[in-house]
């Protein structure tokens, strides 16, 4: 029965990077330990997954249904959203059983989907790998449950704990391999964040240019609005939002939206209203300090490489549960998860 799940698991993974703010599903459905039909949600406002598994279904298979069970990583939902409610195909194919990781917490559902199933006699089984699918899925439960965008921290620091240098002189601390797997990261998420420092003195394209993936939005903390406007961050060739606190008045131009903001949280609710998921930070340290101190993170995944600075900007102190430790080329990638939030 795990199988058939983690197989469906393995094919909600087949939508990241374009489905948000939805979740990835996937789904299975079996006829006596034999997989007829496969799907998953493959992009934003499209058919769901388990309507691309029904579709998928042989016609000569199409029989077995009545005696089939679908593993569906979702509660499947029960609303008219951008697509019709799930639970009635199955119900109108006639399905047996349906299995799941999660409920869906989006409140147009939230129970409705199994109750609707079962008000039609399908018999339903939902927490089978609840963990696996709460991790799949960690930035849409977050975003729901949580009000804000699922938050990553992303940094790079030297062997003796330097992030940069003390003039702001751009440095290379992580190699090439870290460099690229941090344009996939970017793909993955709807925004990535940096602060005033690091704008002014690396003067970051923030883009996917090493990866084949859409580019997220791009925000900048701007507290005073200090930014030259030469700046790649504002050649308004993505959207990008900045945050500031100044008084000055200027026209939004398309892809460049002037937002006052007087804190992170202030911030988060603002990112929250236009439906961004999930921000990965890129430093530098102050505005990395500022989500830490005040707990609001979820993941932490920092470069340590074999490079030295005789001197330079200290980097943050990790926090959080150590979840993964992989060599990235040169370079150690450490991973952290911000647990208390979980529980
Ligand atoms: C499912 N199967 O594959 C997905 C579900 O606007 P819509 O119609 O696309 O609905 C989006 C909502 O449906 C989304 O917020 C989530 O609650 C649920 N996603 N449900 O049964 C799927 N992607
Ligand atoms: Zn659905």
């Amino acid at each position: 029965m795990e199988n058939f799940m983690r197989r469906a698991l393995e094919l909600a993974t087949l939508g990241r990077g374009n489905v948000s703010p939805n979740p990835m599903v996937g789904c299975v459905i079996e006829h006596q330990g034999r997989i007829i039909g496969e799907g998953w949600h493959q992009r934003y406002g499209e058919a769901h997954a388990e309507r691309n598994a029904i579709f998928s279904i042989q016609p000569q298979d199409e029989h077995l249904l009545p005696e089939s069970t679908a593993y569906v990583t979702l509660e499947p939902c029960s609303h008219y959203g951008k697509q019709p409610p799930c639970a009635n195909l199955l119900i109108e194919k006639g399905i047996k059983r349906v299995v799941c990781c999660n409920n869906d917490p989006n409140p147009l559902v939230a129970g409705q989907g199994f109750t609707t199933l079962r008000a039609a006699g399908i018999d339903v089984e939902t927490g089978l790998l609840e963990d696996q699918g709460l991790q799949l899925n960690a930035r849409f439960f977050t975003f729901i449950e949580q009000k804000r965008p699922y938050i990553i921290l992303k940094w790079a620091e030297t062997t003796n704990g330097f992030i940069g240098t003390e003039n702001g002189q751009p440095v290379k601390i992580s190699g090439d391999l870290s460099h690229r797997l941090v344009h996939r990261w970017r793909s993955e998420e709807d925004a990535i964040m940096v602060g005033t420092t690091t704008a002014r003195n690396d003067n970051p394209r923030l883009n996917t240019r090493l990866w084949p993936g859409a580019n997220p939005i791009r925000i900048v903390v701007d507290r005073n609005r200090s930014l030259p406007s030469d700046l790649h961050l504002f050649d308004c060739s993505q959207p990008t939002i900045v945050y500031h606190q100044s008084e000055q008045t200027h026209e939004n131009q398309h892809n460049l939206t002037y937002v006052v903001a007087y804190s992170i949280p202030e911030l988060l609710a603002d990112l929250y209203a236009r439906n961004v998921q999930s921000v990965l930070v890129e430093g530098g340290a102050a505005l990395l300090r500022s989500f830490m101190e005040i707990g609001l993170w979820d993941e932490m995944r920092v470069f340590r490489s074999d490079t030295m600075l005789q001197a330079g900007v200290k980097a943050p102190t990790v926090q959080g549960e150590l979840i993964n430790r992989e060599k990235v080329g040169d370079d150690e990638l450490s991973v952290y998860k911000n647990s208390p939030h979980k529980e």
